[in-house]
């Protein structure tokens, strides 16, 4: 994946790779109240299933 912006996180890491951006242990997916439940997530905190045409993650 090829991130156009990204900032850095203290990890080093580039921000838009990273499941956890503040690091405390929550994936984004579950903090971002879009309703995603940790059932709607792989093991590395990634939405699984597909995007629409506009690139939103489709769960159901
Ligand atoms: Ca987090």
């Amino acid at each position: 994946m090829m991130c156009l912006f990204s900032s850095i996180l203290k990890s080093g890491d580039l921000a838009c790779l990273s499941t956890d951006n503040d690091g405390d242990g929550c994936f984004d997916a579950l903090e971002g109240g879009d309703n995603v439940q940790l059932s709607d997530l792989d093991s590395e905190g990634r939405i699984l299933g597909g995007v629409d045409g506009d690139g939103v993650p489709v769960f159901s």
